[in-house]
């Protein structure tokens, strides 16, 4: 099996990018065992803190946003960081070319059940003529991401990665400690009949995404013809994973309760690199108004509405936006 390395290669992509992404993922390998200790080690549970989200941290978004800030920081080859659990950007190497966006432990309310969580990344380019610690550096559309993914810590660790040559699944080989590729160029099925939202939020969606999921519910007797079926793992990682390898919807879409949070998902570090994935992989990445790589962000933990995955379900729901 071709190794990370062979194949970012294989991808093109220039040596200080190769040497970044295996730092990343040398940080994601560390995440990779604590977590697998769990209460072994005393690290499930909540801190006594709230992220600037207004979200109660657990131990373990604490643990794994440090453990990243560390690496990268250490590395040299990133100039600032943005991530979930800091308020503000973390300047680093004023001559760094990276800057990299992260939600260190994404679906962390799933520690407690011993559920599927990951960590997501992105990777952009610096421009050079602004300060380390300047939060309008990040304030670029995903489409100038150069990378992007997730690091899935699940029965095997995972992790999902595109460079813009594809998506490409990857297998960590605990045994010595590589990420192999499992499954180069995944495609996403363009149908389907699986789709994941969570429902308990239908009363505030906006009147298209109502249709649509009646539609859905209606199965081989509604307009759509057949029977759908359901899947919420509540971990964007897990779902998406889910989407990639079999294909399906998912959706967090705009949500009336709160005009300042149109949507629960962050931008940089949730809806851009899952939505890299997904147009790698074939796939679709929308906000209901249109796609989500071309939002220009106004803020780095700006949140945004998502529906992403199989094409041609895609399309169909973003019909009833029309
Ligand atoms: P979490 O807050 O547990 O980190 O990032 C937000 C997220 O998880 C997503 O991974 C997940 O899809 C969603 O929130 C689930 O939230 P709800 O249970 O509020 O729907």
């Amino acid at each position: 099996m071709k190794r990370l390395n062979s194949q970012l290669q294989a991808d093109g992509c220039p040596l200080e990018l190769i040497l970044l992404i295996r730092t990343l993922l040398a940080a994601c390998k560390e995440i990779s065992f604590r977590v697998s200790q769990g209460a072994l080690a005393g690290v499930l549970g909540s801190t006594l803190s709230e992220n600037v989200q207004g979200e109660t941290q657990k131990k373990l978004d604490v643990i794994s946003n440090r453990i990243i800030l560390d690496t990268l920081r250490e590395s040299g080859y990133v100039k600032a960081i943005s991530s979930e659990e800091e308020e503000k950007v973390v300047g680093c190497n004023p001559e760094g070319k990276y800057l990299v966006s992260f939600d260190p432990l994404d679906g962390s309310s799933n520690t407690e059940i011993n559920s599927l969580i990951g960590t997501i990344f992105s990777i952009s380019h610096a421009p050079q003529w602004m300060d380390a610690d300047d939060p309008a550096a990040f304030l670029q559309p995903g489409s100038q991401q150069v990378a992007a993914g997730y690091v899935l810590y699940g029965p095997s660790t995972m992790l999902a990665m595109t460079t813009g040559r594809g998506t490409h699944l990857y297998t960590l080989d605990k045994t010595h400690g590589g990420f192999l590729v499992t499954q180069a160029n995944i495609q996403v099925p363009q149908d389907t009949a699986e789709f994941a939202i969570n429902s308990s939020n239908q009363r505030h969606w906006q009147e298209p995404m109502q249709r649509y999921v009646a539609d859905l519910l209606a199965g081989t007797e509604g307009p759509r013809g057949k029977d759908y079926n359901m899947r919420w793992v509540a971990a964007m990682v897990g779902d998406i994973h889910r989407v990639l390898c079999r294909g399906g919807i998912f959706a967090y879409p705009f949500d009336k309760r709160n005009p300042k949070t149109p949507g629960k998902l962050r931008l940089l570090y949730e809806a851009n690199p899952m939505a890299f994935l997904m147009e790698q992989a074939g796939g679709l990445a929308s906000t209901g108004n249109g796609r989500i790589m071309e939002i220009m962000p106004q803020e780095i933990h700006q949140r945004v509405p998502v529906i992403l995955g199989s094409k041609n379900e895609v399309e169909a729901c973003l019909e009833y936006y029309k």
